[in-house]
Order: structure tokens, then sequence, then C-alpha cells
């Protein structure tokens, strides 16, 4: 059985109290314990939410990491670096880094490396444009994506992975796959990994993201192999995120 994970992209949004009303509002909520939940704000605010989620449960992720590990890389932050602040999870490959910082394949897949090397869980971010799908290209490009990372891993790194399909017409448009849209790629996606090593396949989670707040999370949560989302928008309000994180669970 793999265990759901809800992990909350804050992107460049929050401050201090967002954390704290956050930190309060998920420690009162009881969410179940067959749930992974992860809030990943951005790099100012990690140092505090390290301290204050400590012994919480909640796992802390970051929004992407440099893969060199130190150096002169001004503005950047390593995987050193996120590690003191208490960070656990890093995300590889957003579509905003992909389109906005020009991180190609290559760039993801020595982030992916860089995170692993420290013992971070890297959740690697694949997804087609709106073009790619009206073109039929979504399993060419999905799976390219996860090929480049996949088959430049071992057996054992690949299986510290976690992968996010994020549809990238729907991310910040409001717009979101249907259920049987996103449960077909992430099908997809689990037969290739179950193609490369069936282990891999029936461990790995995939998350959905792309617009998935609480009132259509139970229904994308419900798909077969659908193990969680990346939230974007709704992470941002508390009550909103507590109410995906019971959806998971
Ligand atoms: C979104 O839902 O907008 C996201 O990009 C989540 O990462």
């Amino acid at each position: 059985m793999r265990k759901p994970l809800i992990a909350g992209n804050w992107k460049m949004n929050g401050s201090l109290a967002l954390l704290d009303s956050m930190n309060q509002t998920l420690s009162s909520a009881r969410i179940s314990s067959s749930v992974d939940v992860a809030i990943i704000p951005p790099f100012t605010l990690l140092m505090q939410a390290g301290k204050v989620l400590e012994g919480s449960g909640i796992g802390l992720g970051a929004q992407t990491l440099h893969p060199e590990s130190s150096g002169a890389y001004t503005g950047e932050v390593s995987a050193s670096l996120l590690k003191e602040c208490g960070v656990s999870h890093v995300l590889v490959g957003h579509s905003e880094r992909r389109t906005l910082f020009n991180e190609d394949d290559q760039a993801v897949l020595v982030r992916v490396k860089a995170a692993l090397d420290a013992g971070l869980v890297p959740i690697l971010c694949v997804g087609e444009t709106l073009e790619e799908r009206e073109a039929d290209q979504v399993e060419t490009v999905v799976l390219g994506q996860v090929r480049t990372v996949m088959d430049a891993l071992s057996q054992e790194q690949c299986s510290r992975l976690v992968i996010a399909y994020e549809p990238v017409w729907a991310i910040g448009t409001g717009r979101t796959a249907t259920p049987e849209q996103a449960q077909q790629v992430h099908a997809m996606i689990r037969a290739w990994l179950s193609d490369k090593e069936p282990a891999l396949g029936e461990g790995m989670r995939l998350l959905y993201g792309g617009s998935m707040k609480a009132d259509n999370a139970a229904d994308l949560l419900s798909q077969p192999d659908i193990d969680g989302g990346l939230i974007g928008g709704a992470s941002l309000k508390p009550d909103d995120f507590i109410a995906i994180c019971h959806a998971a669970g």
C-alpha cells in the first residue's frame, strides 16, 4: 500500500503569519496518520518553518535547489543548506522552473542527483502543455521527462523519488484535469515504471498537481494510481489545505 502524500507548494507566497496559522490549523486538525503532509514555503521561511514544525510529523520541502554543494553561486541554495533548515523534500522540475528559469531535462537531472546525494526526497514534476496535449504528445513528453531522470539513476535511487504529474495547462489556471484524464496519465507512468522494475511501479508515489482544491480533491484522490497531491493556491488557505489532507486519509 502506498501512503498518500499531500504537499503544499506555496510558490512565491506566504509569510511568517501564514506559517503560524498553518501550523496552528495543522496541529489541531487531527490528520490521519495514514497520510503524509508537507509544506513547501519559499526559502526565506524555511528556517523558521523547520523550528515550528519540528516534532510535528509534518514534512518540510523546498521549491528548488542548486546542484552544486557550495561555491560562488550568488543567490542560490544547496541541498546541504536546505537540510540545515530541516528540509526533507525538494521540488525539482516544476513547470514554472522549466519555463520561467529555462531548466531543461539535464538541469532537472543534476538537481535530482544532488537532492538524492544529500538524502533529500526529490519530488520530480512532469507534465505537458496544452499544445502538446492537443498534438497527442502526452505520452512522448511526460514519459520523456520521466525517462531522462530515471534511466540515469540506480534502482535504489529511483526508489527514493516521488513523481508529481502536473499538466501545465492546469497550473495556476483554475483548470483541473478530470479524474479520468489524470488517472490515465498516472497509469501510463506507473506502467512504464513497472516495466522498468515491478517494485518501482508498485511502490512509487505519484502525486497529481494542477489546481487540486478542497472540492475536487476527493474525486482525484480516489483514482487507483493517484497517491496524493501537490497543491498550489489551495495550500495557502489553511482550512482548504486541511480539507484536502482529510480527503486523502
Ligand atoms: C498548482 O496547482 O498550481 C501547482 O503548480 C502546484 O505545484
